[in-house]
């Protein structure tokens, strides 16, 4: 079936560009100067909209075992609501606990997924012990599962964590078979040291959270990253959820000697403070406790970061989707902020939240597509079928309206989550119509997609690796 999308502006790398967009099946098949698309097929008025790719959200924990519990929301749930908000891809994170074998892991992440997603996904790999065969399992996850990023964790020792020597090893496989190392990118040792102490000094509530992963330990942490990449003959690597100006500056830094060193921030680092959230009264800061920790106001972490997704030195915006609801699940860390299980939930609100910082005059439109769709696209062997509005490329199409409004609350949202991390905040503008490979899945605010239509999407290498 052809559709064709006509009277709006497409929003491409460029920028933007009034044209029309015909679809076909599931690709877009051709795109038109105004008004010259053909009669026929069935017509999506998009006046005063923009036409931009599907959003790509590179960075979600769905249904993930950690803290004790289990994130709150499922592939079923969680993809449902992205897609409402104008995702239409993500990428998971599978996972392999020490002792485990890789390839079991990843096999657990398709049982997981099988038919239950509204939308296209795809995974990366946490490796939560790197051995030789952990090191064999990501030649044959790059080659034949299409899996080309692994994720380690210099933080939560006993669980995640890698030590440096298997961070570098991992890191010299990456070198060797082009894979993406991503790096959660904290002293894990030093922050359970200050957790320890601050829990004797009784101060327990999830304030203590912040205090105790200063951003000294992320920039620590990055800066150990980057230089043992360099040693393994600059291996590419992706620093995720950077939440603070110092971490930045070594990114930053490495960037400008010409590094394979890349960066992502999520919605929460842009908006939400230390103090605002995290200090917010009694229990209540238990909503934002997520790690990397948000970040004091009273300095300048949130325009620092506004700026390196302006200059390129933060590259993509992903979420971090890790939700948890507040009842039984945050509720396990009363008393004791390092039982508090870590996440934030805003798989459904990323679109929107950064659409508000083309409004603020802190993104131009092109650079809002960019770090939400083409970026993830090809920082992660998806381009061109994902990312962009193309011919070949999937139908994967959102229509924004820059005159509607969005008004984001626990009672709207589509998340399996009690509460809203950003309740009462209202947009200037709103996610109108989701197709996803040629099919409308969400229009005007009516779902229509379905469990069990999304597919997996094997992914090539980076395209941004030399
Ligand atoms: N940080 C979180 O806040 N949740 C999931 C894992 C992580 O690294
Ligand atoms: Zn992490
Ligand atoms: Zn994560």
């Amino acid at each position: 079936m052809s559709i064709l999308i006509r009277g709006g502006t497409v929003i491409g790398s460029t920028g933007p560009y009034d044209a029309d967009v015909l679809v076909d099946g599931e690709t877009i098949a051709a795109i038109f100067a105004p008004g010259k698309g053909p009669e026929g097929p069935e017509i999506i008025d998009a006046t005063g909209k923009y036409v931009i790719p599907g959003a790509i959200d590179a960075h979600t924990h769905m249904q993930m075992p950690f803290g004790g519990t289990q994130a709150s929301d499922t592939f079923d749930t969680g993809t449902r609501a992205a897609a409402i908000g104008g995702t239409t891809t993500i990428i998971d994170f599978a996972i392999q606990r020490y002792g485990e074998v890789v390839q079991d892991g990843l096999a657990a992440w398709h049982a997981k997924t099988a038919g239950e997603c509204h939308i296209d996904y795809g995974f990366h790999m946490i490796l939560g012990g790197v051995d030789d065969d952990a090191l064999k399992a990501m030649d044959q996850l790059v080659t034949s599962e299409g899996i080309t990023s692994f994720k380690l964790f210099m933080a939560y020792p006993g669980v995640f964590y890698s030590d440096d020597g298997q961070i570098l090893r991992a890191m010299q496989k990456a070198r060797e078979n082009g894979a993406m190392i991503m790096m959660h990118a904290e002293n894990g040792p030093a922050i359970d040291v200050l957790v320890k102490q601050a829990l004797e000094r009784g101060e327990t509530s999830p304030l203590y959270h912040g205090l105790t992963r200063p951003q000294e330990l992320e920039a620590e942490a990055t800066s150990r990253a980057i230089w043992l990449a360099a040693v393994a003959a600059d291996c590419p690597l992706y620093i995720v959820h950077l939440s603070a100006s110092k971490a930045l500056d070594q990114v930053k830094a490495a960037r400008d000697l010409g590094r394979n060193v890349f960066a992502e921030t999520c919605p929460q680092y842009l908006y939400l403070t230390l103090e605002d959230q995290l200090g917010a009264p009694g229990f209540e800061g238990a909503k934002w406790v997520c790690s990397t920790p948000l970040r004091s106001g009273k300095e300048s972490h949130r325009a620092d970061l506004w700026q390196g997704l302006r200059t390129n030195d933060l590259s993509v915006v992903s979420t971090d989707h890790c939700p948890f609801c507040m009842k039984d699940q945050k509720e396990m860390g009363i008393g004791d902020f390092s039982k508090i299980p870590n996440g934030i939930g805003s798989v459904e609100h990323r679109v929107d939240l950064l659409y508000q910082g083309v409004v603020d005059k802190k993104l131009s439109l092109a650079r809002w597509v960019e770090t939400i769709a083409t970026t993830p696209a090809r920082m992660f062997g998806m381009y061109p079928k994902k990312g962009v509005i193309a011919p070949g490329s999937d139908a994967d199409i959102v229509l924004y309206d820059p005159n509607g409004r969005t008004r984001i609350s626990v009672e709207t949202h589509h998340m399996n989550m009690d509460y809203s991390a950003w309740e009462g905040w209202e947009i200037d503008g709103r996610v109108d119509t989701v197709m996803s490979r040629g099919e409308v899945i969400s229009s005007g605010g009516e779902y229509t997609g379905r469990r069990g239509r999304g597919k997996y999407v094997p992914r090539a290498l980076s395209e941004y690796l030399l």
